[in-house]
Order: structure tokens, then C-alpha cells, then sequence
């Protein structure tokens, strides 16, 4: 940690100044970059306007979506977090690989004990080889609906793109927006569970657009030159929907995801489940006498419809600048898949694949040392005035029916300081009963889950396989993302999976390397990853309803032999709890 300069008091006063005197719009991002490697991210309350509504919201440097990071492979980037909110948070720098340094990656009582009012925190966010796309975001209750933002990571200065360079960078971040207070929406997740308030728009770049009342003037705008390309760094930040994301008039062509590239291919429309980025290069190609403007949207992606989601469209506008400037919005939305087009989202998922060139090889693994089976579901625990799943029972979530508990103290220091009673090293790595997990109307007695703070312990090295099962509770993709690794997506199907089948169906040649994976509804998805990232690593679906409720685990993986094969010490400027 030697080295981060500590900002005067007198200089963060005047931080706080720009943000009260200039609000959203006019902040200026470069304010808060000191220096290349090194920005101040201020948690403050700014009142925003959206639907119509002045509304409260969380923020970094009052500005909603926050401040994009950039970075190049294999830099250290240093964010001084201080919180002028009035909760505590955490920020977690998503799909960071993080090496050695799992002090830094955020999520809270798991890694470390929250950045409290008037405290602050320098995260250290050490780059490896992701390149591309990822993003960054509160970590502690639903904080992150409106804290978030984009990580660039260019490649290294004097190294190419492998593909010809884009002329600009577009940050599309794809989210939602409530009308009600997230905190709100905290407690009503947590005690009725079911009937929690869906959001009111999907957004992009913060603006529910054109289509929804009060919202035009806010609509995002891209302006674009005819003949050039661009890299649309498509993120999904939303807190409970997968999205569709489409651009009238164009295709995309899409070279990467989660911070690695991908073999390019073409779409008329892109997937993204909650979590991911999807990096795809648009061509403005659009014919000299064609129109102007046309719309690009967003708009979720959900299976089952029992489950209520919002089902309208997100748009923003793609303007080219060298036509004649035309009055009113664009003639046509582009063709999005129907909200439960689930074939559309499947062959979409089914073409990533890794670039796998010498420039940009894999290494994915053939011999696996730790095979787990993970049930995923949502699930009851009694609670006498709660009308949850059933009457007298709240929702709550498991993997391998073990809904996760978080503890009071983080894991990270109760493993590094050896205190017992923080958490148990037994999560099963296998379901404790096999029945027909994806048949419908489970019986009754499925539905209740065990619960504890039970962690999963590997040795240095180790290769693991986990094989997400989804089950019929709670019968919906979900997108599991694991913290500390880009790991490899193998393999993913429908029904039950089959351990004497299923692993032949693999892709051990140029599967997608990614930290979020969509595990299909009624279905499984494999991953395979090397556990050379010593620390302790939270894994858990990335909608936040589920996460709240249990669908959690941590990856303690032990030190290697050698120093550099070993965590780094607890930095002396961690949090308390
Ligand atoms: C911010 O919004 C809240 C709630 O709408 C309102 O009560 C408050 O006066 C606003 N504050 C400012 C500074 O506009
Ligand atoms: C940041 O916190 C440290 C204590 O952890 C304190 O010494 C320092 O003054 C704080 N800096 C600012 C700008 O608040
Ligand atoms: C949903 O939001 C409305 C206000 O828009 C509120 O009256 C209602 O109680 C909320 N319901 C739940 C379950 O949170
Ligand atoms: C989605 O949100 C919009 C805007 O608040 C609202 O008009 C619409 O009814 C919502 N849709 C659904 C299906 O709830
Ligand atoms: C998009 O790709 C399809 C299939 O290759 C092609 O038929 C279509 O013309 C393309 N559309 C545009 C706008 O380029
Ligand atoms: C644009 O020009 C092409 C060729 O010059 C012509 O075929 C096409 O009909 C024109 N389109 C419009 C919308 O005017
Ligand atoms: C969503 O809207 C489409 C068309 O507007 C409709 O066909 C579909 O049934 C709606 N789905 C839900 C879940 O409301
Ligand atoms: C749930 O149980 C409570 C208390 O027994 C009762 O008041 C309520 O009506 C029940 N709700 C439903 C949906 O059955
Ligand atoms: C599981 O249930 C599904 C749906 O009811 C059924 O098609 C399938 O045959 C069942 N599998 C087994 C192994 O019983
Ligand atoms: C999960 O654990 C609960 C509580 O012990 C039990 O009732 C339930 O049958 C178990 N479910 C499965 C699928 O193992
Ligand atoms: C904030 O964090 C501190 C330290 O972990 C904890 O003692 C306190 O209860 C937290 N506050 C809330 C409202 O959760
Ligand atoms: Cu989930």
C-alpha cells in the first residue's frame, strides 16, 4: 500500500464543492482523476429526475451512471473511496482477477467490513490479463443499482486491438430504475419476498428514453460519423434482468465479453445477462440518403413469466452528424426478441467463443482435481408473518440447500487471522439429494433449505469444475458470477445433467472466458478454472434478490508454496468492523 498519496482535507472539501454547485450533468469526470492511475470517487446523495419523479440517489461524484476507469493490461489503478453517504458501502472492481490481492475486491463481511459514513478507503485494483471490458459497483445491500460504472482496459501502449482499432469507446451501461427508494426495496425483498416492487424502466446510461413519460430530453445520444466504427462496451448493471440490446438499421459485430476477446461474430441483436459486458464493434455504414437517426434499445430477457418483470424498452438514439439535422425521434425500433424468447437468447449464448489465436491463446484445463455438482434454488424458511413462496415462510435462496448467512466480521480477516466461528470449510460439493431436479411442481418438503456461512476450501492449483444445476424452484436463468477468476464457460444444456454424458459435449478447444455465465433455466452450465488466485472469493448469482437471499458461496483457495504464490499481507488501512 506504500505510496497512495493522502488527499488534503481542504482539497476534498473542494471535490464536495463541485459536486454540490454543478450537480449531475456538469461534472466534470477529469476532476476527480489526479493522476492516471489514481481517482477520488465520492459517495454522495444527489437528487435526480427520472419518470417524471425528483428522487434521492446514491452516487460516485454525483454523477449517475458513475466516473468510467481506465486502465491498459496490467496496470494498478488506485480509487480512494470516500463515503459523504449515510450508509455504509463497499465497491467491488468486477471481473478484476485481482491477483494475490483479495483485500481489494469489495463485497461486503466477505473480503472486508464496510467503508463507514465519513470514513474512506483506497482500493488498490491490480489488472492482470483482462482486456476489454469490465465494470465496477457497490457491494453491500442494493447499493448498487445506482453506484456503478465502466472499467476500459485498452491493451498495453505499442500493443494492437486484434481487430483494426475503433475511432471512439461508447460506454452503453444497461440498468434499471425504481421509482421507489432501494433501501425500500431492501426490506421488501427481505420480509415478503415474492412481492417486492419491479423496477419502473430498464435504462441506458441512466435514461429509460424516449418511450416513457417525462424522459426525452434525458435520452442518451450517440453521435457518429458515417464510415467510422465504433465499440459499443455494452454492461449489464441491472439488479434482477437479463436484456436484449439491438441497434436499428445496424448490425454488431461482437469481438468480446467479461475482459476477454472473443472470436468475432454478427448479430442483429445481443444477449447480455445480468453482470456481463459484451464488447461489439457497430459500423456506421448506414446508405448517404438513409435516415439519421435510429434508435438502439434495451429490453429484459425472462423465461418465466410467473415472475414479474418490467417489460418495456429502453432506448437511446444513434445520430449521425454528417446528415442534415431531421426534427422528432428515429422512425423505427430495432427487432428485439419477445421478452421469453428463449431460442433467441440460447443461439446467442452458443456462439461465444474464445479468439484462441498465439496473440491470445487459452489454456483451457483437461484434468480436473475438484468436480462439484451446485444446485441452484430459491426457497422457504418459516417466518410466522411472512407470506412468502407459501403462507408463514420468506423467500429465501440456496446453493447445494445451504442458503448462505453473511457473517458480522469479514471472512477474508477471520481466515488470515485463523479466528474460528466466522464461517464453516464444509459447503458440499455435491447436492445432498437427488431427485428430478428440473421436473415441474416440486414437492413441498423441496422447498426448505439448511442455512450457514459455509465456504468451499482448494489447494493452490487445483483445477475446478463446477456444474451449475438449475432446478424447478425458482425456475430462471441465473447469471453466476464468481469473483477472483475469469473462468472457462465448457459447457451448458437443458434438463438434468448427465455425468456420463454431458462432459462429452465440452468445448475444451475455445470456450468463452468470462466471470458471469448464464445458467439457463431447467438447465446446467459448466465452468472450469485454475485456483492459482490465492484468497477467499465469493461466488453468487448476480441478481441481487437472490443474493440477499442466500444464493452465495466463497472459494477459499489456500497460499502456494512460494512467496509468489501466496496472498499479500492485510494492508494496515482495512476497514473495522
Ligand atoms: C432532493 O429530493 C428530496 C426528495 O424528493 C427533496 O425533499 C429535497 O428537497 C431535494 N433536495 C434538493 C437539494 O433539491
Ligand atoms: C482518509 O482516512 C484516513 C484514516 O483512515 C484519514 O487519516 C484521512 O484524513 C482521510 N482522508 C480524507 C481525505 O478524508
Ligand atoms: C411498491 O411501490 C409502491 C409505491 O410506488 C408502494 O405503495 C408499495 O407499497 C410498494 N410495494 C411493495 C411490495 O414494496
Ligand atoms: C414498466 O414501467 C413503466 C414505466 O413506469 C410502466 O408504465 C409499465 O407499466 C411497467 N411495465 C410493467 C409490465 O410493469
Ligand atoms: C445484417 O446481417 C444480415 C445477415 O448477414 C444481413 O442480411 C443484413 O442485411 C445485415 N443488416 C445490416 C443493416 O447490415
Ligand atoms: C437511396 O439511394 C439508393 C441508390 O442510389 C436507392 O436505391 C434508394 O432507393 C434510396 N433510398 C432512399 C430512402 O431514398
Ligand atoms: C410483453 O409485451 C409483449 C408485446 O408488447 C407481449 O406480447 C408480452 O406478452 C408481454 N409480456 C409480459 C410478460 O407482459
Ligand atoms: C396468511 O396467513 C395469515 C395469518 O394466518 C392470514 O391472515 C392471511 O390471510 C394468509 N394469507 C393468505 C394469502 O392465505
Ligand atoms: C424429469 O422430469 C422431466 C419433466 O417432467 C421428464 O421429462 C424427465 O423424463 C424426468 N427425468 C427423469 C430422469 O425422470
Ligand atoms: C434441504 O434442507 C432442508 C432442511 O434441512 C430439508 O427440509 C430439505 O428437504 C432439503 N432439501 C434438499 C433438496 O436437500
Ligand atoms: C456499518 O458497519 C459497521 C461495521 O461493520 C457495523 O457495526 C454497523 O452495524 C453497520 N451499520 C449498518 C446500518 O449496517
Ligand atoms: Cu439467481
Amino acid at each position: 500500500m506504500g505510496g497512495v498519496a493522502k488527499i488534503p482535507a481542504a482539497a476534498l472539501w473542494l471535490l464536495l464543492g463541485v459536486v454540490v454547485a454543478l450537480g449531475v450533468a456538469a461534472t466534470p469526470a477529469q476532476a476527480f482523476r489526479r493522476k492516471a492511475n489514481h481517482y477520488d470517487f465520492v459517495i454522495t446523495e444527489t437528487n435526480v429526475t427520472r419518470l417524471c419523479q425528483e428522487k434521492t440517489i446514491l452516487t460516485v461524484n454525483g454523477q449517475f451512471p458513475g466516473p468510467t476507469i481506465h486502465a491498459r493490461q496490467g496496470d494498478v489503478v488506485f480509487v480512494n473511496v470516500h463515503n459523504r453517504g449515510r450508509k455504509n458501502i463497499t465497491l467491488h472492481w468486477h471481473g478484476v482477477d485481482q491477483p494475490r490481492n483479495p483485500w481489494f475486491d469489495g463485497p461486503e463481511f466477505i473480503t472486508q467490513c464496510p467503508i463507514q459514513p465519513g470514513a474512506n478507503f483506497t482500493y488498490r485494483i491490480v489488472f492482470s490479463n483482462e482486456e476489454g471490458t469490465l465494470w465496477w459497483h457497490a457491494h453491500s445491500d442494493f447499493d448498487r443499482a445506482t453506484v456503478h460504472g465502466a472499467i476500459v482496459v485498452r491493451p498495453k501502449l505499442g500493443s494492437a486491438y486484434p481487430y483494426p482499432e475503433p475511432h471512439r469507446d461508447i460506454p452503453i451501461i444497461l440498468g434499471e430504475w425504481w421509482n421507489v427508494n432501494v433501501e425500500h426495496l431492501l426490506e421488501e425483498t427481505m420480509r415478503a419476498g415474492g412481492d417486492f416492487n419491479i423496477s419502473d424502466a430498464n435504462t441506458i446510461n441512466g435514461q429509460p428514453g424516449d418511450l416513457f413519460p417525462c424522459s426525452r430530453k434525458g435520452t442518451f445520444r450517440v453521435p457518429v460519423e458515417r464510415g467510422r466504427t465504433y465499440m459499443l462496451r455494452v454492461i449489464n448493471a441491472g439488479l434482477t434482468n437479463d436484456m436484449f440490446f439491438a441497434v436499428a438499421g445496424h448490425n454488431l459485430t461482437v469481438v468480446g465479453s467479461d475482459g476477454h476477446y472473443l472470436k468475432p461474430f454478427t448479430v442483429g441483436h445481443i444477449m447480455i445477462a445480468a453482470g456481463q459486458t459484451m464488447n461489439v464493434l457497430l459500423h456506421a455504414d448506414r446508405a448517404a440518403n438513409a435516415s439519421s437517426r435510429y434508435y438502439m434499445a434495451a429490453r429484459t430477457f425472462a423465461t418465466n413469466m410467473q415472475i414479474p418483470v418490467n417489460n418495456s424498452t429502453a432506448t437511446a438514439v444513434l445520430e449521425y452528424s454528417d446528415a442534415p439535422p431531421s426534427a422528432g425521434p428515429p422512425a423505427a425500433l430495432p427487432d428485439l426478441p419477445a421478452v421469453d424468447d428463449l431460442a433467441a437468447a440460447t443461439a446467442y449464448t452458443a456462439r461465444l467463443r474464445s479468439l484462441a489465436t498465439d496473440g491470445h491463446p487459452v489454456d483451457v484445463p483437461t484434468r480436473v482435481d475438484e468436480r462439484m455438482l451446485v444446485t441452484i434454488s430459491v426457497n422457504a424458511l418459516p417466518c410466522a408473518t411472512c407470506e412468502g413462496p407459501i403462507n408463514g415462510t420468506r423467500f429465501a435462496a440456496s446453493l447445494n440447500n445451504v442458503s448462505f448467512v453473511a457473517p458480522a466480521v469479514d471472512i477474508l480477516d477471520a481466515y488470515y487471522s485463523s479466528v474460528r466461528g466466522v464461517y464453516e470449510p464444509d459447503f458440499p460439493d455435491r447436492p445432498p439429494l437427488f431427485y428430478n431436479f428440473t421436473a415441474p411442481d416440486p414437492a413441498d418438503e423441496l422447498l426448505f433449505t439448511k442455512r450457514g456461512t459455509k465456504v468451499k476450501v482448494v489447494e493452490y492449483g487445483a483445477v475446478v469444475e463446477v456444474v451449475f444445476q438449475g432446478t424447478a424452484l425458482g425456475a430462471e436463468p441465473h447469471p453466476m458470477h464468481l469473483h477472483g477468476f475469469a473462468f472457462y464457460a465448457v459447457g451448458r444444456g437443458f434438463g438434468n445433467f448427465d455425468e456420463s454424458k454431458d462432459p462429452a459435449t465440452y468445448n475444451l478447444v475455445d470456450p468463452p472466458r468470462q466471470n458471469t455465465v448464464s445458467v439457463p433455466a431447467g438447465g446446467w452450465a459448466a465452468i472450469r478454472f485454475r485456483a492459482t488466485n490465492p484468497g477467499v472469493w465469493f461466488m453468487h448469482c448476480h441478481f441481487d434478490r437472490h443474493t440477499v437471499w442466500g444464493m452465495d458461496t466463497v472459494f477459499i483457495v489456500k497460499n502456494g508454496k512460494t512467496p509468489d504464490t501466496q496472498m499479500l499481507p492485510r494492508p494496515p488501512t482495512m476497514p473495522k468492523c
